[in-house]
């Protein structure tokens, strides 16, 4: 009966158009009418200057981009150029934290999501840390986020580390079992170390958490968040224009980098594993005249001397 009286109320039903209920619906709201454009419009006083055009171009294209630009332009990217670790995670965190163009996620459902997958947790911080302070939180699987957004005016590429960058950047590669343990170990490996190797192992960090490479179905692709979170150098990184070069712990860790700019240097890892195994053998070259243990049912780190 109930399917019936639905039926006779479709045929009856009259077609509306579709108008926003919200605010942000306005995004949807976004179709122009060309009849004033200067790019079609002979008498347009603009038609003939090519200066003007180009300009009034730029400035429509921000106007139309406004506040999807980087999610939305990186999530294409991803599609040719992410590793599929992220792309998997990525497609869960559409899915079930709030992920998508128009919203930014909120770090305590991050967290949550996070824990499930590999332990790890974010909690806040004001910007970038000292390497020690950073690497140490690593070592208790705890990653470190900033929480304000980079300037409008450079999208493409920031150099300090954003919200975007964490969020699109880390978090989808933190929820990968092999990644999260790499980066654990490079915590543990910090842990009471000298500030030379505090400076060899945040330099590994830079060439691989956040700028590194890897082979995928013999193709390169990128893991690096620093990569992730910019589509500038996103696309850099995969160009001809670059250095790229097999991944040994020795050599990165001593490898001269800038934090301004798009990187000249990559490291391209055969895999997560490979990576890990490399990075096993360079810790187990590190002195310290003592070893640690991460128990994980008490979240704590046991400090053993070496006999
Ligand atoms: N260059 C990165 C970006 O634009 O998102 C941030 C790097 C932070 C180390
Ligand atoms: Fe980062």
């Amino acid at each position: 009966i109930k399917r019936i009286a639905e039926d006779v109320r479709t045929t009856k039903e009259v077609k509306v158009h579709w108008f926003p209920k919200q605010i942000a619906e306005l995004d949807k709201c976004h179709h122009l009418v060309n009849k004033f454009d200067p790019d079609l419009d002979q008498d347009h006083p603009g038609f003939s200057d090519p200066v003007y055009r180009q300009r009034r171009k730029m400035i429509g294209e921000i106007a139309f981009r406004y506040r999807r630009e980087v999610y939305v332009t990186l999530r294409e990217l991803y599609n040719s150029h992410a590793c599929s670790e992220h792309l998997e995670a990525f497609q869960l965190l559409e899915k079930h934290c709030g992920y998508s163009p128009d919203n930014i996620p909120q770090l305590e459902d991050v967290s949550r999501f996070l824990r499930e997958r590999t332990g790890f947790l974010v909690r806040p911080v004001a910007g970038l840390l000292s390497a020690r302070d950073f690497l140490t939180s690593l070592a208790f699987r705890v990653f470190q986020c900033t929480q304000y957004i980079r300037h409008s005016s450079s999208p493409m590429h920031s150099p300090e580390p954003d919200c975007i960058h964490e969020l699109l950047g880390h978090i989808p590669m933190l929820a990968g079992r092999t990644f999260a343990q790499f980066s654990q170990n490079i915590g543990l490996a910090s842990l009471g170390a000298s500030d030379e190797d505090i400076e060899k192992l945040s330099t590994l960090y830079w060439f691989t958490v956040e700028f590194g490479l890897c082979k995928q179905n013999g193709e390169i692709k990128a893991y690096g968040a620093g990569l992730l979170s910019s589509y500038g150098e996103l696309v850099h990184s995969l160009s001809e224009d670059p250095e790229r070069r097999v991944f040994e712990p020795d050599a990165a860790s001593v490898e001269p980098y800038q934090d301004q700019n798009y990187q000249s240097v990559y490291f391209v890892s055969e895999s997560f594993l490979d990576a890990k195994e490399k990075l096993r053998a360079y810790v187990a070259g590190i002195k310290r005249p003592f070893s640690v243990r991460y128990d994980p049912y008490t979240s704590s780190v046991e400090v053993l001397d070496n006999p």
